[in-house]
């Protein structure tokens, strides 16, 4: 029988401190919601990229912004691949359109495929090697202390809110994005020679958007087809 005793002393390891997030009056709510509800419907997500460089350090802030999303147990069970090396660029182009060749060509089902063709995507995937950066996020599908294996806990709910975190604040910088699934996607643990408590969980090219970059005019489902409020 497991024993919790949360409120005892000695289980709380953490020193508590007050924590009282501003109030603001509900006019300043309203035009702030409104300012960041704005700035995050304008984003899209891109395929084709400027090679323009970008300042680095805009995209180390905003992986820690990423790494400081809320965790199940503030586990954190993530971390973050900043890759601006060619060859390394060019292995995961390769490696990737291997994989996604295999699915345009088989593995995804006719409906799957027949979803994707107002998109317009197929198996190539030029963008791996043209964006400044690639971001690979990995899960950790467990925690290492020493030589000891810990648990993760609600581990792609946590990684999947500091993926959001990111592209968020890369987004806020004027930066564009794109959430890249090759699917398989294990040779990326080869590739970046990754730990093995660690899992590829997305590809997140990084830069500026090309000139020459064009997007689907999609619509958002309106608030009434996804929201249901009970009062
Ligand atoms: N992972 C493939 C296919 C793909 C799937 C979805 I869902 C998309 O929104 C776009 C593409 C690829 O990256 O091409």
């Amino acid at each position: 029988m497991q024993s919790y005793s949360p409120n005892s002393p000695e289980d709380l390891g953490y020193s508590f401190s007050p924590y009282a997030p501003a109030r603001f009056p509900e006019a300043e709510m309203k035009k702030l919601v409104l300012q960041f509800r704005n700035t995050m419907e304008e984003r899209r997500s891109v395929r084709k990229f400027s090679p323009d460089p970008i300042p680095k350090e805009v995209v180390l802030n905003a992986i820690r912004t990423a790494a400081s999303a809320p965790s199940g147990a503030n586990k954190q069970p993530w971390s973050f691949c900043l890759i601006s090396n060619p060859e390394i660029k060019s292995e995961i182009k390769v490696r990737a359109e291997e994989e996604e060749y295999k699915s345009y060509h088989g593995r995804m089902n006719q409906q799957w495929l027949e979803d994707l063709k107002p998109i317009g995507t197929n198996h190539e995937k030029p963008f791996l090697e043209n964006a400044p950066y690639l971001i690979v996020v990995f899960k950790k599908v467990f925690s290492t202390k020493g030589a000891k294996k810990e648990q993760n806990y609600y581990v792609n709910e946590s990684v999947g809110i500091a993926t959001g975190f990111l592209l968020s604040a890369l987004h806020i910088a004027g930066l564009s994005t794109l959430t890249h699934t090759p699917s398989p996607m294990n040779f990326l643990c080869e590739i970046l020679k990754r730990p093995e408590n660690e899992r590829p969980y997305l590809v997140i090219p990084v830069g500026y958007a090309h000139a020459d970059n064009q997007v689907p005019d999609i619509q958002r489902k309106p608030l009434e087809e996804v929201l249901s409020e009970y009062d």
